[in-house]
């Protein structure tokens, strides 16, 4: 009894993003309704088990009342989950604003935002301010619930500014940074009126981790060719402090989506699927409804597919299913509207009384009726424009133990440097060439796409969300550890 109260306890982790895991919608005065929330970091972080991890983040709604507050607070408080509240002025110019208008787009290639650019240039300066104080509200949320040991482990672009407040408030804290989406060329960089500012507060951190090699390697130039500072092997030294740079490729829990391939419902789901689209090849397509994705694109190829192959019309379906983000965004808006429009010419044309070759789905699947879909399809579509890593290639891939169908992959997407050797990689943008891939991918024969599959399967169950998220934080804890050393020396 005694040996078991002296056994190491697991290391408390502060789990520090934008959005918290789950949404909370009111209910009453004092009572919420909590629900998981979709999107790839949530899906990530499912897999970090061997750490106490605590979640800070916001909640994704407005709470004005100190009722309200401390109401929601005690629910998150039984998942562990800690609320930063941020008041609609904050999350607009921050969250819509900075983050959403502004560092999402350049950091994915499309450039600074296409709406009114002098009006944007203007109100730069708020949106930064705004940036600035709501990380700062973040950092002291985290500093309340620090304990001296811990880690604390920032994620993404909404919290660039994270790292640098944490150090003002403790120089000893261990502090990481990871970056979800690409880290783009230096040369996009530059063009962010806050750039100096924004590489500085990174470079504070002790680790800043990237899915590729590709993405550390553009961080630590933009270190070096917009702040004058050294690059080394191990990441970015500026008087004699060094920032570890490294790459941490994402992955899925994949026990997790093989697992549940043998439940009931998901079986039953798969039969209804198998018996609803007997006779037809089925393509997929799973994405949040955002521009990165390429979805007009990927619509585009298809149609280009069923006008030059008559004879794959009633012999194939392609299922989008399209999680609605960010909707009150004008330009996401008008992105719904244009799939909708293509999905109708497309069925006009193509579809028959009985049969139309697009179902499109604005909305998201349960897990157990995701998988499903993921094991019945024959051919995955997915066309992001730029991905920082993409987890429906993934996932697409662990539910296709017995089917082993063919995974047409962006070559934008991170996971094209992962999954590059078993997928069909294309360039997005090239429609000719997607349709093309289509129909390869149609008529591929068994023996290679066994071949395929297995490549990429032994991967994806190898390089787990559990494997990355202990690779992080290891990493991070040696890095101190150097770090106290080279003091001493
Ligand atoms: P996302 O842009 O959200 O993530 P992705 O990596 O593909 O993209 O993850 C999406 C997750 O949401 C998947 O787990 C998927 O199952 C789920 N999802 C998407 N559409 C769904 C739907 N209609 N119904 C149900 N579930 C759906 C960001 C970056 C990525 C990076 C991840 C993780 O943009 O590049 O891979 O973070 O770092």
């Amino acid at each position: 009894c005694e040996r078991q109260d002296r056994r190491p306890s697991k290391q408390r982790l502060l789990v520090v993003a934008n959005r918290l895991p789950v949404s909370a919608v009111r209910k009453g005065e004092d009572s919420w309704q909590l629900e998981m929330s979709v999107g790839g970091l949530v899906t990530a972080l499912l897999g970090v088990k061997e750490f106490e991890a605590r979640w800070i983040g916001w909640a994704g709604v407005n709470v004005p009342d100190e009722i309200g507050q401390r109401a929601l607070t005690k629910a998150l408080a039984e998942k562990r989950c800690i609320p930063v509240f941020l008041d609609e002025e904050i999350v607009h110019q921050y969250y819509n604003g900075y983050c959403n208008n502004m560092l999402w787009p350049l950091f994915h290639y499309l450039g600074l935002p296409q709406e009114d650019r002098l009006a944007t240039t203007r109100s730069f300066q708020s949106q930064f301010d705004a940036y600035k104080k709501a990380n700062q509200m973040f950092a002291d949320v985290v500093n309340e619930h620090y304990e001296e040991g811990d880690v604390v482990w920032c994620h993404d672009y909404h919290l660039m500014f994270l790292p640098k407040c944490l150090k003002e408030y403790n120089s000893k804290m261990k502090v990481g940074w990871f970056l979800h989406t690409p880290f783009p060329s230096s040369e996009i960089h530059r063009q962010l009126p806050s750039r100096s500012e924004l590489l500085r507060s990174v470079l504070a951190a002790d680790l800043v981790g990237f899915h590729t090699y590709d993405y550390a390697r553009h961080f630590v130039s933009a270190c070096t060719r917009i702040l004058g500072l050294e690059g080394t092997p191990e990441g970015v030294e500026d008087q004699g402090k060094l920032t570890r740079v490294a790459a941490f490729p994402i992955g899925i829990d994949s026990d997790r989506f093989i697992r549940a391939l043998e439940l009931p419902q998901v079986q039953e789901h798969m039969k209804e699927l198998k018996g609803r689209f007997d006779g037809r090849k089925v393509m997929l397509g799973v994405d949040r409804l955002d521009m990165i994705k390429g979805i007009p694109q990927k619509l585009l190829a298809f149609e280009k597919f069923l006008e030059e192959n008559p004879t794959w019309r009633d012999k194939v379906v392609l299922l989008q299913i399209a999680v609605p983000t960010r909707t009150d965004v004008p330009e996401y808006q008008k992105l719904t509207s244009q799939v909708h429009e293509i999905v109708g010419r497309i069925n006009g044309r193509f579809g028959t009384l009985t049969a139309v070759p697009i179902h499109h789905l604005d909305r998201s699947l349960d897990f157990h009726a995701l998988c499903a879909l993921y094991a019945v399809t024959d051919v995955a579509l997915v066309t992001s424009l730029r991905d920082g890593m993409n987890l429906v290639s993934y996932e697409f891939v662990a539910c296709q133990a017995l089917k082993k169908g063919v995974l047409i992959l962006s070559e934008f997407a991170g996971a094209a440097q992962s999954l590059g050797a078993g997928a069909i990689l294309v360039n997005p943008w090239n429609v000719t060439e997607v349709a093309s891939s289509i129909g390869y991918a149609l008529n591929m024969p068994a023996e290679e796409r066994e071949k395929r599959h297995w490549h990429n399967f032994m991967h994806v169950t190898t390089h787990t969300s559990q494997e990355w998220a202990e690779t992080f934080v290891s990493e991070l804890n040696d890095t101190i550890v150097e770090a106290q050393l080279r003091t001493k020396q």
